[in-house]
């Protein structure tokens, strides 16, 4: 098969560069101590990037790319493209899908033997190349076994299955060397109440990701567990809506202490948060695990992943993260896929090149933001009140104490500015 990325070379950081290059993404400045490359921890979405073929629900694909294909040889085709890209883009890291990287088989058995069959040959590629696994997942929600649910199917034939992909990913992601595994349920809601019992069915998705931490520690995986949150789309509505639900349930599990969450831009807003106040409770939760890259049509409101290119919405972000001390073990997802007319290599190659830049430009900001100390400074400045000893004292207290203290006293609250238009004013000059 001829190289689709033909006559490309690996991506360098020259800002005046006439073609393809990266303009503000320098892998190796350091900001706040540590590398852009070890802040940003990019990863290649394999399903938008090497498996998707542009169709949409009004029409069928369009990309047609050479390595297109149902059986084992399109499968591993495919994964020479893919680290083809990696190379180009010089990521140091890929996440994956089973359904993307290995044909389905005809049985539970001949799919599993599928995806060993394509780790081995993905441990043999990463032998010699840069890139490493995020996180590996399962596919529980397009084939129409999962139409009513994965964990949360009335089935419990649907459930079985469901574990024993799970099982499968898992010993996959491990063999990988993956640092997280990723649950996404997709299909974990319902269409409507009227068929639902909404408290079997989270019962159900509560034992699932317990039976998933407890064979993490079996197999000595030492990666993280993550949950996706996102509160509908395909489903009416999803079990794992926004960070405080998931916490919820979380906590519900007693597993608080072993899950953590992966966090997309698009699903943030899809729940009507932005996504900075996700990654900020999820940072106050400590439930911060990585990231997904992305952003919706404001327009349609619809979940679109398109690559992100609006850097103050990205600067808040990586604000929120830095205040969090990084990515850890996580990283920054490009779950964002092209337009269905970006039908070239080269479309692929500079969607990604420009989202690379964005964040760059972003990270570097939200660092600026922090060095500059004026932020944290306005917000400790605000809270000096509940330095005080009394103050600290009425959280011990109780209601009666307190009301007598206020007459005693005679505490008679003064407004003050919240500041909001100057901190407003002052990131605008970071970016
Ligand atoms: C769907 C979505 C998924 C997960 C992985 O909206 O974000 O691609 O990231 O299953
Ligand atoms: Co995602």
């Amino acid at each position: 098969m001829t190289d689709f990325f033909e006559g490309m070379a690996p991506l360098r950081f020259d800002p005046e560069a006439e073609g393809a290059a990266f303009r503000h993404y320098d892998p190796d400045r350091v900001v706040m101590g540590k590398r852009l490359e070890d802040h940003l921890r990019f990863a290649v979405a394999y399903w938008h990037s090497l498996a998707a073929d542009g169709s949409d629900p009004f029409g069928g694909p369009t990309f047609l790319r050479p390595w297109a294909g149902e059986g084992m040889a399109a499968a591993r085709a495919k994964a020479d493209a893919a680290f083809r890209l990696f190379e180009i883009l010089g990521v140091p890291f890929f996440c994956w899908h089973d359904a993307d990287i290995r044909p389905e088989g005809v049985t539970f058995a001949e799919s599993r033997r599928n995806l060993e069959a394509m780790v081995d040959y993905f441990a043999e590629k990463m032998e010699g190349a840069k890139v490493r696994l995020l996180w590996g997942t399962a596919n529980l929600f397009t084939h129409r076994r999962f139409m009513a649910g994965a964990a949360t199917n009335p089935d419990p034939d649907v459930f079985a299955w469901s574990a024993a992909t799970i099982k499968a990913c898992l010993d996959a992601t491990h063999r990988l060397g993956g640092e997280n595994y990723v649950l996404w349920g997709g299909r974990e809601g319902y269409e409507t109440l009227l068929n639902t019992d909404m408290g079997r069915e989270m019962e159900q998705m509560g034992r699932m990701l317990s039976m998933v931490v407890d064979y993490k520690h079996r197999i000595g995986f030492r990666g993280q567990i993550l949950v996706e949150p996102k509160p509908q789309e395909p489903s009416k509505h999803q079990y794992d809506f926004d960070v405080a639900t998931c916490y919820g349930f979380l906590q519900r599990f007693g597993l608080e202490g072993e899950v953590k969450l992966n966090i997309e831009q698009g699903h943030a807003i899809l729940a009507g948060h932005s996504f900075e106040h996700e990654l900020a409770l999820a940072r106050e939760l400590g439930v911060l695990g990585s990231i997904d890259m992305n952003r919706n049509d404001y327009q349609s409101g619809w979940d679109t992943d398109q690559f992100p290119n609006n850097v103050p919405e990205v600067a808040l972000a990586y604000y929120e993260v830095l205040r969090a001390g990084g990515l850890g073990q996580g990283g920054t997802n490009f779950d964002a896929k092209l337009r269905r007319q970006s039908l070239d290599a080269a479309d692929l190659v500079e969607a990604h090149a420009g989202a690379m830049d964005v964040c760059a430009r972003g990270l570097i900001a939200a660092a600026a933001m922090l060095e500059d100390g004026r932020f944290e400074q306005a917000r400790a400045e605000r809270y000096a009140g509940w330095d005080a000893p009394e103050a600290q004292a009425m959280l011990g207290s109780d209601l009666a104490a307190i009301a007598e203290r206020v007459e005693r006293e005679g505490i008679d609250p003064r407004p003050r500015s919240g500041r909001q238009e100057r901190l407003e004013n002052l990131v605008n000059r970071h970016l």
